[in-house]
Order: C-alpha cells, then sequence, then structure tokens
C-alpha cells in the first residue's frame, strides 16, 4: 500500500516546460513519487512554463504547481528552481537543456534527446561538464520503468536467457490513420525531427538495448510517409487529438519505420514503429530469445510478464505468465497488495522516483544523455539506411 510520503524531507523544486500530454504525465509523476516512495527529497512542483498565459494557468491549476511561467529562459533564471523538466517539441530540447545546465540545474528531458546527432552531442558533453559541478541530467525513456520490464532486464542479467539470439519489438499506434487528421507538431520535421522514427522507435531503441545489456552496431532500414498532405491544424492540440483549419501542407516526417538490426554478441534484432496500425493504440510489444529461453511483454498488458525456461523437460515447458505484482518486484514494495496492479501513469512516477534517488546519493541516472545520444546515433543510421533503400548502415561512435 502506498506509504506515507516524506515529510519534513528538504525539497527538489521542479520547474517543468511545457504542458500538454507529457507535461501531464511528468506532473503526475512529480506530484505522486513523493508520496508513494520513501524519497530523501520531496518533489515540489514549483512552476510549470508555456507561451500561452491562459493556458499554462491553468494547467498549473489542474495538474497542482504553485506558479506559472511564459517564458523558459525566467523560470531558468529563478533560483528557487533545483531541476528543469523539458516537456516540449524536440526543436527546443537543446537549448533549453544547455541554458539549464548552464545556469546550475538539473535536467530531465523528455525522448527523444535532441532533433539531430550534433544536438544530442552538445548536450551530452554539457551533461557530462555539469556532472563534474554536482549537476545530473537524465533522457525521459519511461518504458524502462514498467516493473515488467525492469524485471526482464534483472533476468536478462541474471543470465536466464544465455546467449541472446533474437530481440524482436513493435510499436504500433494508429492515430494517424485518417487522412483528415491534421498537421500538428509531430508531423513537422522542424518540429518534432522525425516521425514515428522518432517518438516511437526512440523508445523501442532503448528498450531492446537496455533489456539485451548491448547497444546496436549497425541497421538496415525503410520508412514511408503515406499520407504527404494534410489539413492544417485549427486551434490548440490536445494529446493525440486536433481539430482541422482550412488550408493544407506537406508532411515532413515519416508515417512508418521498419528497420533490422545487428548486436555484437551476434544477435539479430527487429523494429517496426508506426502511427498506421489500425485497431492498435498503444502496443510496444517486445521479445527476446536466447539459447536458454525467452522473455516476451506486451505494454497492453503492462502487468504481466512472459517466460519460456528452455530447460524445464519438454512435457512441461511452455511459456508461463508471471504476474508483476509482488513486492520484491522492481518499485512495486511501495505500492498496493500483489494483483492490484499499475498502469502508464506509473512509469512516470517510478522515473521521478529514480531520478530524485541518483540526484540524492550524487549518482549518474540511466538513461544519460549519453544513452540519449547513442539512441540519437541509430535514429539517424536508419534514416541513412532508409534514404539509400536499406543499405545496412554501421552505427557511429
Ligand atoms: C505519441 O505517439 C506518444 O505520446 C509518444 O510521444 C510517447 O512517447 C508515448 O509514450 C505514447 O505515444
Amino acid at each position: 500500500m502506498p506509504g506515507p510520503g516524506t515529510p519534513g524531507k528538504p525539497s527538489l523544486r521542479v520547474g517543468m516546460v511545457g504542458y500538454a500530454f507529457m507535461g501531464a504525465a511528468h506532473s503526475q509523476g512529480w506530484r505522486t513519487a513523493g508520496r508513494v516512495f520513501d524519497l530523501t527529497r520531496t518533489p515540489v512542483l514549483a512552476a510549470i512554463c508555456g507561451r500561452d498565459a491562459t493556458a499554462v494557468q491553468a494547467a498549473a491549476e489542474r495538474h497542482g504547481w504553485e506558479s506559472a511561467e511564459t517564458d523558459w529562459r525566467a523560470l531558468i533564471a529563478r533560483d528557487d528552481i533545483d531541476l528543469v523538466d523539458i516537456c516540449t517539441p524536440g526543436d527546443s530540447h537543446a537549448e533549453i537543456a544547455l541554458a539549464a545546465l548552464a545556469a546550475g540545474k538539473h535536467v530531465l528531458c523528455e525522448k527523444p534527446l535532441a532533433n539531430t546527432v550534433e544536438e544530442a552531442e552538445a548536450m551530452t558533453t554539457a551533461a557530462e561538464e555539469a556532472y563534474g559541478r554536482g549537476q545530473l541530467a537524465m533522457v525521459g525513456f519511461n518504458y524502462r520503468r514498467v516493473p515488467a520490464t525492469a524485471l526482464a532486464r534483472n533476468m536478462v542479467a541474471e543470465g536466464r536467457l544465455g546467449t541472446l539470439r533474437h530481440v524482436r519489438v513493435t510499436y504500433l499506434q494508429d492515430w494517424l490513420v485518417d487522412p483528415e487528421f491534421p498537421l500538428t507538431w509531430r508531423l513537422r520535421k522542424e518540429l518534432a525531427g522525425s516521425g514515428s522514427l522518432g517518438d516511437l522507435g526512440a523508445h523501442i531503441i532503448d528498450l531492446a538495448q537496455y533489456l539485451a545489456g548491448e547497444q546496436l552496431v549497425g541497421v538496415s532500414a525503410l520508412m514511408e510517409t503515406f499520407v504527404k498532405e494534410r489539413p492544417l491544424p485549427g486551434g490548440p492540440t490536445s494529446g493525440l487529438s486536433a481539430v482541422s483549419a482550412n488550408g493544407t501542407g506537406q508532411v515532413t516526417v515519416d508515417d512508418a519505420a521498419v528497420f533490422t538490426g545487428r548486436f555484437p554478441s551476434g544477435a539479430l534484432a527487429s523494429f517496426e514503429a508506426t502511427r498506421y496500425a489500425t485497431g492498435r493504440k498503444n502496443a510496444l510489444r517486445i521479445e527476446l530469445n536466447g539459447e536458454l529461453g525467452s522473455i516476451a511483454f506486451d505494454l497492453e498488458r503492462l502487468n504481466e510478464l512472459s517466460y519460456h525456461d528452455g530447460r524445464e523437460p519438454g512435457a512441461h515447458a511452455g511459456f508461463r505468465r508471471i504476474l508483476v505484482t509482488e513486492p520484491d518486484h522492481p518499485y512495486l514494495d511501495a505500492w498496493w497488495p500483489p494483483g492490484h496492479g499499475l498502469g502508464y501513469e506509473h512509469t512516470f512516477v517510478h522515473q521521478a522516483r529514480d531520478l530524485v534517488h541518483a540526484i540524492a546519493e550524487g549518482r549518474q541516472p540511466e538513461p544519460s544523455f549519453a544513452d540519449g545520444l547513442q539512441v540519437q546515433r541509430v535514429l539517424a543510421a536508419v534514416e541513412e539506411s532508409a534514404e539509400k533503400n536499406s543499405v545496412y548502415t554501421p552505427i557511429a561512435v
């Protein structure tokens, strides 16, 4: 059952830039982490920032932030902010993160780390220098924080799968199936960097590498933009929904990316990221096969992990469902009794918890900006390979 929180502990004052879908998710994380987990510093929702004064004030009240700012530079200049949480589209990640690190703040940045490898390199260099000054920086790959994926990582690290042969990952959504869905920021390269690749592909690249415990060395890819022109958006977007206005514009990002990859161990990986998988809403599935066994995870059944122990006698062998709700499973000692289950939002609570622990201990949190940069390099290699019609492309190091 959730614990009493951390009254009387020193605070960690958070300033968050962005207040849409990810802003709401991160707000949940910051608001809840100190009430459920026993943290050495209590997160305080000090200030939320966005350009539209009315909308950001409404977001502050809805999500429980103490104050609102309309200029991120003013937020960063405040002495009462310890950590800057970046939940904006990718085109502003680098500028805000670099300024926040220069101002002495800790930083949490939504994925993908940046829109280009060059930006991600600058951010990583700045984060490494800031680490020497006692500041920490982390990327928000929240699917590492599902108890079942964290358990899967532990099981792979314990050697339960033996030598890894296959990693198979898909991340399928369908919110772009309608060609009349408007041209929101996620469909514009200058704002989002890329399409399904950076939005969904970045998650599954990170998760695959995290679970495998190794990093891809090369990829072969195909990408496609199925609907090349869409209505312009009319008015604000909310989550993944938006309304159209008159006129149309060019879609400048990919709609889908399909790629294969190699791990240094010799294991082969396959990836699919799309927003056109009709009927699939947020379907992230990953399976790892090793010489001793297999593990499979499905985000739509996120309290479960499937495990096959290949050493079992054939007559009893087969995938079995581990219900990942026991107190000795990752994160779960602080939550509900066995069987009561968690959901999507809890990944953001766990992300906040892990970052606060790392800050309290002065230790580099994972995934670091260097991890985010490496994912950015894989994204760039996927794009390069797709441009050459699937030519095998090594990942730069
Ligand atoms: C949209 O595709 C999106 O909100 C992603 O941007 C998030 O990272 C993912 O968690 C859910 O889907």
